[in-house]
């Protein structure tokens, strides 16, 4: 007879980094949140609630670089690459938006 040893069960670290919201809403003329923090590989959305026409675009050589969105319209970008990445609207260049990739 073989005595078996009892299974030792690990337990279970789910890593929890800060939940990042990857979701940004483009409302009253502004990005909310204005810095969203997410992890490398996260692929945030951008939603137009407003009326007016909005972008993300990207300040200096990030990549976001989305078209004109029209209310209701809405962009998705995969950040690949760890980064603070500095954004704003073509169209209200006083709108700015950051997001921190972790
Ligand atoms: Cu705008």
């Amino acid at each position: 007879m073989v005595a078996m040893a009892p299974a030792s069960v690990a337990a279970q670290t789910t890593s929890t980094a800060p939940t990042a919201a990857s979701h940004v809403a483009i409302a009253g003329f502004a990005y909310s949140p204005s810095t969203l923090t997410v992890s490398k590989g996260t692929t945030a959305t951008w939603t137009n609630n407003d009326s007016a026409p909005h972008t993300v675009t990207s300040s200096g050589s990030g990549s976001l670089n989305s078209p004109v969105l029209r209310g209701g319209g809405s962009y998705t970008f995969t950040f690949k690459t760890a980064g603070t990445f500095s954004y704003y609207c073509n169209v209200h260049p006083f709108m700015h938006g950051t997001v921190v990739v972790k």
